[in-house]
């Protein structure tokens, strides 16, 4: 069946949200062409999707209410900008049918559906009524229009307990109530209809048979219109946290390619019964006993839509602009084909740690390094909206980025996803990242026990507190030696008793020599204190006979050897004893002191550290030397021996790696002498200089 259609093709389009939908969906405007339009508010003005765009247009101050919300300033903006199209992305004005019926009366592009099919799911009882019609399951329940309270009990009471209430303009968990016995029946309409009166001026109601352990299992589908429609098989949401979605994954673990199908098709049935465009998709709930039945649809693009994108091999973004041009859907349901596994984690900027409170922030860093962490960049994609040195904001949902990874089957994309969000190097944010971690590598997870309740259900393990071993802590006191190694200013850990001031800063790549002896002192994060002898401090004694010789530690009484050596970014290796692992180890202020972070396909082990004594200097109380790093040439002595300089005055200049490096001064002091002149060669670990502290 085929129409004629307005080929509605457009070389422009604006992008009405913000974050990494935003930047998601201009990157495949460019790849096919187009020219993109962002729009922005005042808290965006110079975010990163403003900055990817070709053009950005105010359209308001901060909150969304005024903007990403604001009908006509986003109409407006396409007008001045000459889009010829709308990506809505998914939120703010994603559905709503007013918005749509805007942009078709201004000769814009909606890409997205009809507004007729967005406004026949948004009413749940009156969708319900459809989807029986088109023949999709629906779990057993009433929906009529008949909303006294007399017969609302009789049909609970007939269905069975427990049931479900839940508001007929509800959504998204909004407006529900479980009923255990129908003695409670009354109570909970009363309160469910007071509820959703509040929320959505509203208060019919529809019931369903409560299902007490499913899951969320949606697929994904896309028509055209010319009346083509195919599914894009299933994605699992069932981790959930209040209606969060979490962690993602396509394909559902122990699908058969018969219930796929059974699935797939009703889905199908359900956009089309509703007249259906663009990418839409169908969730339902999957009992235990492998039964299906339709939750809701959700008429627009996906948050979790790249776990689709990564077993199909598809651009859904690049099918819903094709679709929006007036195109065929670029394959059939037969040229469709599902390889491997996906997840998608969602990183929140939010402390798991405190009930998930938003977080705000500058993100002092935010990269992946995926080189250290071995990791093939096919695999792997990070779908962010931010960058190192954006702020947070408290005015907008706080996902940050979206971690997507591909495996050849579910254990081997998981073991990717653990390994990818190790690599995930954030900081000046508090996100759960560490949370996801736990997720990931929890033994119910990696099994696929997976249902609507997992969270709940594996609360006390994924919310236990951290054990420390011995192993944790020197691993944590190699770090920390590490960096106490590169260190300018020796004297500035001893000035420095308290937690909370930086031990440390890094200038160049010039050590001061490591003193022969040094105590840390390492702790769990938020145990911080002044107090040493408190129990939750571990202290560390390290010595070692020179820069290339191992570190002999002593943690309380048991003695170990370590060495730590550093790979590429992040990465380092660190052997106890004989024993080399691999981790990420960063350091990262936080409100409290400075922080170890190592982070391993296993989780976080995080340690909050500082420095307890200076170094045993023998006789020379306040003599320092400073050393090359690596192998270079002198080029030039800037001061005379003898001759007082300020602690960062610029001693000497080398050159390494085609670089030039200025060593200063490590602190008020003089030159004692210099060992070498303009043009030598000096070997790694040279004694450059003598330096004399001035006390
Ligand atoms: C249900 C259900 C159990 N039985 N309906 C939650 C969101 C809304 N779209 C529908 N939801 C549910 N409906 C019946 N008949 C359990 C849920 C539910 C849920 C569903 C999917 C993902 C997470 C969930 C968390 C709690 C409850």
């Amino acid at each position: 069946m085929s129409q004629p259609i307005d080929t509605a093709r457009f070389t422009k389009v604006l992008v009405a949200n913000r974050g990494e939908i935003a930047c998601r969906v201009m990157r495949t405007a460019r790849h096919m062409g187009l020219a993109t339009v962002a729009v922005y508010s005042d808290a965006d003005a110079n975010a990163r999707h403003v900055r990817e765009a070709d053009e950005a247009i105010r359209i308001g101050p901060a909150a969304a209410r005024e903007s990403y919300l604001n009908v006509a300033a986003v109409l407006d903006a396409a007008k001045r900008s000459g889009a010829g199209a709308v990506h809505p992305g998914y939120g703010f004005l994603s559905e709503n049918a007013e918005f749509v019926e805007a942009c078709a009366k201004a000769g814009i592009v909606f890409i997205g559906p009809p507004a007729s099919a967005i406004a026949a799911m948004g009413d749940k009882s009156a969708a319900k009524a459809r989807m029986a019609n088109a023949g999709v399951p629906l779990v057993p329940g009433y929906h009529g229009d008949d909303q006294t309270d007399d017969l609302l009990k009789r049909e609970a009471d007939a269905i069975g307990y427990p049931v479900l209430l839940k508001a007929s303009a509800g959504g998204g968990g909004k407006g529900m109530r479980v009923v255990e016995a129908p003695d409670q029946f009354q109570a909970a309409l009363d309160g469910c209809r007071r509820e959703s009166r509040a929320a959505f001026n509203d208060d019919r109601m529809l019931i369903e048979k409560y299902l007490t352990q499913p899951r969320h299992v949606e697929v994904q589908v896309f028509c055209d219109a010319h009346g083509n429609g195919v599914y894009l098989f299933e994605r699992d949401c069932s981790v959930q946290r209040r209606h969060q979605k979490v962690l993602e994954e396509a394909p559902a673990p122990g699908m058969t390619a018969e219930l796929r199908r059974e699935m797939g098709e009703a889905a199908v049935r359900a956009a089309q019964e509703i007249g259906y465009v663009g990418a839409g998709t169908v969730e339902f709930l999957l009992d235990a006993d492998g039964r299906f039945y339709f939750m809701e649809m959700n008429t627009r693009l996906q948050v979790e839509h790249p776990v689709t994108e990564m077993i199909t091999g598809q651009d859904l973004v690049e099918w819903q602009l094709r679709v929006a041009m007036g195109e065929p859907l670029p394959l059939a349901q037969n040229e469709l084909t599902l390889t491997g596994h996906s997840f998608e984690a969602r990183l929140y900027a939010e402390d798991p740690e405190h009930d998930f409170l938003p977080a705000t922030g500058t993100l002092e860093r935010f990269d992946l390094d995926l080189l250290g962490a071995g990791l093939n960049a096919d695999k792997v994609r990070l779908d962010s909206g931010v960058d190192s040195g954006d702020t947070v904001s408290m005015h907008y949902d706080p996902m940050l980025a979206k971690l997507i990874v591909h495996g050849d089957d579910r254990a081997q994309a998981l073991a990717t996803l653990n390994r990818a969000l190790a690599a995930l190097d954030v900081q000046g944010v508090v996100t759960n990242r560490g949370f996801l971690q736990r997720l990931a590598s929890h033994p119910a997870f990696q099994a696929a026990e997976l249902d609507t309740r997992f969270i709940e259900h594996h609360h006390d393990e994924l919310f236990a507190a951290k054990q420390y071993r011995n192993d944790d802590y020197a691993a944590a006191a190699l770090v920390a030696l590490e960096q106490l190694g590169r260190e300018q200013d020796s004297r500035a850990p001893r000035e420095d008793a308290s937690w909370h001031r930086s031990p440390w800063n890094r200038h160049d790549g010039f050590r001061l020599n490591a003193p022969h002896r040094i105590r840390v002192a390492l702790c769990p994060p938020g145990e911080a204190s002044d107090d040493e002898t408190s129990d939750s401090i571990v202290t560390v004694d390290a010595q070692r006979d020179g820069v290339d010789a191992p570190w002999r530690l002593i943690l309380g009484d048991t003695p170990l050897e370590g060495r730590l050596a550093r790979l590429s970014g992040d990465a380092v290796a660190i052997t106890l004893e004989g024993y080399r692992k691999r981790v990420q180890a960063r350091l990262e202020r936080t409100a409290q002191g400075h922080d170890i972070v190592m982070t391993d396909a296993q989780g976080e082990t995080r340690l909050t550290w500082r420095r307890l004594d200076a170094v045993d200097h023998g006789h020379h109380e306040a003599e320092s030397t400073l050393t090359a790093p690596m192998h270079g040439t002198v080029v030039a002595l800037l001061v005379e021996p003898g001759t007082p300089v300020e602690k960062g005055m610029p001693l000497m200049v080398m050159e390494a790696m085609k670089m030039e490096h200025t060593l200063s001064a490590p602190a008020d002091g003089h030159v004692e002498s210099f060992h070498f002149a303009a043009g030598d060669t000096v070997g790694q670990g040279d004694v450059l200089l003598e330096f004399n502290v001035k006390q």
